[in-house]
C-alpha cells in the first residue's frame, strides 16, 4: 500500500500567522498513493453508507454524535490509521480522535456557514481529497446591531486554501468564534484574503478550477454509554 504519511515534528512551524489563532495548515500531509487508497476506500463502502444532504453527501464513521456523547463504533482501519496519526500529533489535547466525517463536494456544491458545536470543541481536524477548496470564515451575527445589515459579504473575514492531501487544523478562536463554510462555486479566484496563500502555494489572481473533493473531517467526541444515554446522563 501506500507510503506512510508524514507526521510533521514541529506542529508550530505549519501555523497559519495571517489568521486568528489557531490554524495549522500542513501541505502534502499524505501521498499521493495514500490520496488514490483513501479515495478507494469511500468509495468502497456501501450506498447505505452515504446520507445525501443538500450541496455534498457524507458518510459518518465511529458513531452517531449525540447532544450527550456518542456511541462509540470501532473505526475501519484504514481510517483508524489516520486518526492516531492526528492524535500522535497533541491535536486532541491528549486525546485520541475517534469520529470522522466524510464529505462529498462535485464541483458547484459547498456547505452553508456554520459553527460545529460544544461537543466537538476544541478541534476539528480536515484532510482534503481530490481537489482543493477554499474554507471560509465569517464573523457571527451580532444581535445587538439589529438596525444594521449584517450580509455574508459584510461579515466575511478571511479564506483558507485547502489543497488536496493537505491537513488542517483548527481550534481556539478559529473555532469557536468563527463560523465556517464552503462557497458553491465552479472555480475559486485567489485573493489577499486567503491567510495561507504562501504556505498553500498560491498567488493573487489565481484561478483554480474545483475537481469532485472529499473531506475526512477528524474529531474528538466525548463517549457515552448506551444506559447512560437512556437515563440522560453523560
Ligand atoms: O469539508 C470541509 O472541509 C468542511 C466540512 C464541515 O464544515 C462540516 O462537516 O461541518
Amino acid at each position: 500500500m501506500a507510503q506512510p504519511c508524514k507526521v510533521p515534528e514541529d506542529l508550530d512551524g505549519h501555523a497559519v500567522k495571517d489568521a486568528p489563532p489557531t490554524v495549522y495548515y500542513v501541505p502534502d500531509f499524505i501521498t499521493e498513493a495514500e490520496e488514490e487508497y483513501l479515495l478507494q476506500q469511500v468509495y468502497r463502502a456501501p450506498k447505505p453508507k452515504w446520507t445525501q444532504l443538500s450541496g455534498r453527501r457524507l458518510q459518518n464513521w465511529g458513531g452517531l454524535p449525540h447532544p450527550k456523547g456518542m456511541l462509540a463504533e470501532k473505526l475501519p482501519d484504514w481510517l483508524l490509521k489516520y486518526t492516531e496519526k492526528i492524535s500522535a500529533l497533541d491535536a486532541f489535547a491528549g486525546k485520541n480522535a475517534n469520529h470522522v466525517l466524510v464529505n462529498e463536494y462535485k464541483p458547484e456544491e459547498g456547505i452553508m456557514p456554520h459553527e460545529d458545536g460544544p461537543l466537538y470543541h476544541p478541534t476539528v481536524t480536515t484532510i482534503s481529497l481530490g481537489s482543493h477548496t477554499l474554507l471560509d470564515f465569517y464573523t457571527p451575527v451580532d444581535e445587538s446591531q439589529s438596525g444594521i445589515p449584517q450580509t455574508e459579504e459584510s461579515r466575511y473575514v478571511l479564506s483558507l486554501l485547502l489543497r488536496r492531501r493537505s491537513l488542517l487544523i483548527l481550534q481556539g478562536e478559529m473555532y469557536e468564534r468563527y463560523l465556517h463554510g464552503i462557497r458553491g462555486v465552479a472555480v475559486d479566484t485567489l485573493t489577499e484574503r486567503v491567510a495561507n496563500l504562501s504556505a498553500a502555494g498560491g498567488q493573487v489572481g489565481e484561478t483554480l478550477t474545483r475537481g469532485t473533493r472529499v473531506s475526512l473531517t477528524i474529531r474528538h467526541v466525548p463517549k457515552v454509554c448506551r444506559a447512560n444515554l437512556l437515563l440522560g446522563r453523560k
